[in-house]
């Protein structure tokens, strides 16, 4: 594909000063009339270009007077008209079939209802219009339906006229009064259960709010509900946001590319994060609800009221929310807890995507396919960097930055350095160096070395950095790194501060009193720098840093670490049983957290297979996945009793979805799954027994996955038995489907793929099987033989052809492959040229391509 360029933005030579559309709604046949005030801002000379892709086209006219074919060009991805006066009303007509449009971008249908998603180029699929979020302007809707399929008809903003038109049919008129870029825009239309409530805003205002679901699932949207009212809350107190309109809805659909999205007033969710309740949803999906509900509701601000330029600007308004969403997360929660989450799943996607073909830098100058622009990089690192912006300038300059921002450029379409110039204004600093953390791709490497010198009383820390080459980037520069930083003794903290590591090395020195003994050093505590540390510190040495370490992010850490060089030396032979004192030390940190039971629970986690990609390569996923079994057992033997003692304890009931007892349930989880681990003769049958008698899904769910990873009856039966009870609920089957995918081979997913069930159409469905065995069952996929590739590849082909968002983005999967070992490597990169060779989207194509290199 073509690289677009961010060298090459230029301004919109035109401005759309109202937008009127006339929405005709059919299943095949909906007509679409824009009207557009249009005037002239740039270059007298300039065509107005609009953008326009699978419209048919049955009208145009500049101030009511329609066009003759030869006063315009119409190709496949527009309409370009020569000669415009410099203010007129563009009218267009277009045709439409929302039934046929499977690949979920513009307007398409889902289990019969209307929905848009425009995002990032999807309103050119709607009409003819400037599809670029630098042009903002108002938009009034009118649309008619039939009245008994569609008795709610929804847009942005707020609701106007309504009425019969006859034969059937009505219509609604809304009127958004914010201008906004037309990724934006939404509509929906169709029959729902409505569950509603108020929000009363810090200065008085009485808001509307209503989320539209399937018929029968209002009571599901309660916590959704009370998420949003929250994430309302929290903006006012946190931020001084108010909401900015009457009514506010939500609409759940049940085919949808991504998590939801932020169109103003009218937020459209995949219903995986709307709907839950007790029996049918695990504390997993209640935490997902509470931080999509509100990442999109911040968005009415970061990046809705302020908006981005250009898409290369994207982080300007995911980094920024996403580190909205994590800290409304942590105030509602654990702070320690939300960040060791936030971190596993930064180390997990964005340090992948950062050490393999696709690393890209969070701020990229060249696309080939907009939407393989929605990455780990973008939102997560994007988020990392607001929050070391934050620590470097304190929280209360940052709020003051914040408050400018908002001031000076709400309604307009901003950049980057624009949002940067209001915290060098407000703090006095110059971040021009920090910037390069937005231009550069790569994890950079931090690497500590001590000296200590017993005669002095001097400890002598230096930090040095360095950020390895990534796809056309060879050569890195250094950037500013602000590191929290500790010495520990056996009292406690000797003396913590923050070092921001501004060149390739620095040297620090600290004179302590006579009489002190070696201080150890912890670094990067809370993770304050989204980097990768090197220390050459052996196991005692690391096992005492656990041991004295004061900050639950490094002792969570500590412990992670030792695990990988555990799982490392298992996996390559130089170990044959893992090391007692090891396991000792895991053991006895999870016992010392039993109070924090959420804390104790991550402490029982091992980390992941994909995670020792980036420690040693050529990565063997098979060999790291049995060493990881065999310390895993090993955890589950050492901690025997416990586990059947919390396990043998009734779950907390009634069920609260809130922290305290998710914690408490996040602990009789990691039990299970330990339980599972454990080798023990009567595993399954106590799995079994605890999967019968969960009162909630989370421990159901565990319960399940730990017997789907057992050969047996009670495997067989536990699985039926789901199926059997869950066959008419879509998202609890989406389960049903992933914990076979996570924990069988490649005949399982071909099994998987051919049941009735299985729904090319739906991204839910198609992810519950591939994105589960692809990126959670590493040592499936990436087995020797090829067979994982191959039945990937198979469904990916077909997904694909309908949808390119979704195939673009499962075959993100295959970017780890140049760090495999030969066999597997081959096999994946065979599998690659296949690929290639085939007829693909244009997102998969240059996934595929940027694979390859
Ligand atoms: N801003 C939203 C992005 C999004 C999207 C992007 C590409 C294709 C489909 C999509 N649906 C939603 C989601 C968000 O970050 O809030
Ligand atoms: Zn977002």
């Amino acid at each position: 594909p073509v690289a677009v360029k961010l060298s090459d933005y230029t301004p919109y030579p035109f401005e759309i000063e109202q937008v009127d559309l006339r929405f005709d709604l059919d299943p095949e046949d909906t007509r679409v009339r824009a009207d557009l005030k249009i005037r002239r801002t740039g270059d007298k000379g300039a065509a107005l270009e609009l953008d326009g892709e699978a419209l048919e086209l049955k009208s145009v006219a500049i101030d009511g007077n329609a066009l003759d074919t030869s006063a315009y060009e119409l190709t496949e991805t527009g309409l370009t008209i020569a000669s415009v006066p410099d203010e007129f009303t563009l009218t267009t007509e277009v045709k439409i079939a929302p039934a046929s449009n499977t690949a979920l971008s513009g307007l398409y249908m889902s289990g019969g209802r209307f929905c848009t998603q425009c995002e990032s180029v999807g309103f050119r699929r709607i009409t003819f219009y400037p599809d670029r979020p630098d042009v903002m302007s108002s938009f009034k809707v009118r649309m008619t339906a039939d009245k008994e399929t569609c008795p709610v008809l929804l847009s942005n903003g707020t609701p106007g006229d309504a009425g019969d038109t006859g034969e059937g049919r009505h219509f609604a008129v809304w009127d958004d009064p914010h201008k906004k870029p037309s990724y934006l825009f939404a509509l929906c239309a169709g029959d729902y259960d409505i569950y509603r409530d108020q929000f009363t805003t810090m200065s008085g205002k009485v808001i509307d709010l209503a989320i539209h679901v399937d018929k029968g699932d209002a009571e599901r949207a309660a916590w959704a509900m009370d998420s949003l009212k929250r994430s309302m809350k929290w903006d006012e107190e946190t931020y001084g946001r108010e909401y900015d309109l009457g009514v506010f809805n939500i609409v759940a659909v049940r085919d949808f590319n991504f998590g939801a999205m932020e169109n103003k007033g009218l937020n459209i969710f995949n219903s995986a994060y709307v709907l839950a309740d007790e029996t049918s949803a695990t504390d997993a999906d209640f935490e997902a609800i509470e931080s999509i509900v509100a990442h999109e509701y911040f968005h009415n601000w970061t990046g809705n009221r302020i908006t981005c330029r250009d898409w290369f600007q994207l982080c300007l308004k995911e980094g920024l929310t996403v580190f909205r969403d994590q800290n409304f997360s942590a105030d509602m929660r654990s702070r320690p807890v939300q960040r060791i989450k936030d971190v596993i799943r930064l180390r997990a996607r964005q340090f992948a995507e950062d050490a393999g073909p696709l690393a890209h830098s969070v701020r990229p100058d060249t696309y080939g396919a907009i939407d393989n622009l929605y990455t780990a990089t973008v939102y997560e690192k994007g988020a990392e960097l607001i929050g070391m912006l934050r620590r470097m300038i304190g929280e209360e300059t940052y709020r003051k930055g914040m408050d400018l921002y908002f001031e000076r450029h709400d309604g307009q379409a901003v950049t980057i350095e624009d949002f940067y110039a209001c915290f060098e204004e407000v703090s006095g600093q110059d971040f021009t160096q920090f910037r390069r953390w937005y231009a550069q791709a790569g994890t950079p490497e931090v690497k500590v070395e001590e000296t200590w010198k017993p005669d002095s009383n001097e400890i002598e820390i230096t930090l040095s950095q360095k950020t390895p080459a990534t796809p056309g980037q060879p050569i890195k520069q250094p950037v500013p790194i602000p590191l929290n930083m500790a010495l520990l003794d056996e009292e406690g903290n000797l003396a913590e501060w923050m070092t921001v590591l501004e060149d390739e090395e620095v040297t620090l020195t600290f004179d302590l009193p006579e009489g002190t003994k070696r201080p150890l050093v912890s670094v990067n505590r809370d993770f304050t720098a989204p980097v990768r540390v090197a220390r050459s510190l052996n196991r005692e040495e690391r096992l005492q840093l656990v041991r004295l370490e004061t900050d639950p992010f490094n002792q969570w850490d500590g412990v992670q670490t030792l695990a990988k060089e555990e799982i490392l030396a298992l996996a390559e032979g130089s170990q044959a049983e893992p090391d007692a004192d090891l396991v000792d030390a895991i053991a006895t940190a999870i016992e010392g957290a039993l109070g924090d039971p959420a804390y104790a629970a991550l402490l029982t986690r091992l980390p992941d297979v994909g995670e020792m990609f980036l420690e040693r390569q050529p990565a063997d996923p098979v060999a790291l996945n049995t060493a990881r079994k065999k310390l895993q057992k090993a955890v589950a033997d050492k901690l025997e009793d416990l586990i059947i003692r919390v396990l043998g304890q009734p779950s907390p009931q009634p069920f609260d979805p809130g922290a305290e007892q998710a914690g408490t349930r996040a602990l009789r989880t990691a039990f299970i799954t330990l339980l599972a681990g454990s080798g023990r003769e009567d595993a399954d049958t106590h799995l079994l027994k605890l999967y019968e008698a969960a009162p909630n899904m989370t421990e159901k769910l565990a319960a399940l996955r730990g017997l789907a990873g057992l050969e047996g009856q009670a495997r067989d039966k536990a699985l039926t038995d789901f199926e059997e009870a869950w066959k008419t609920n879509p998202l609890v089957m989406d389960k049903w489907f992933s914990v076979q995918a996570v924990t069988g081979d490649a005949g399982t997913v071909a099994k998987l793929a051919s049941h009735p069930d299985f729904d090319l159409r739906n991204p839910n469905r198609v992810r519950s099987v591939v994105a589960a065995f692809a990126m959670q069952n590493l040592s499936a996929f990436h087995a020797p033989d090829g067979a994982g590739y191959k039945v990937v590849e198979e469904i990916v082909l077909k997904a694909d052809k309908a949808n390119p968002s979704l195939g673009a983005r499962l075959l993100t999967a295959f970017e780890q492959w140049r760090v495999l070992e030969p066999q597997a490597r081959s096999e994946a990169e065979a599998c690659l040229r296949r690929l290639q060779g085939s007829d693909l989207s244009k997102n998969s194509a240059d996934i595929v391509a940027r694979a390859l290199g």
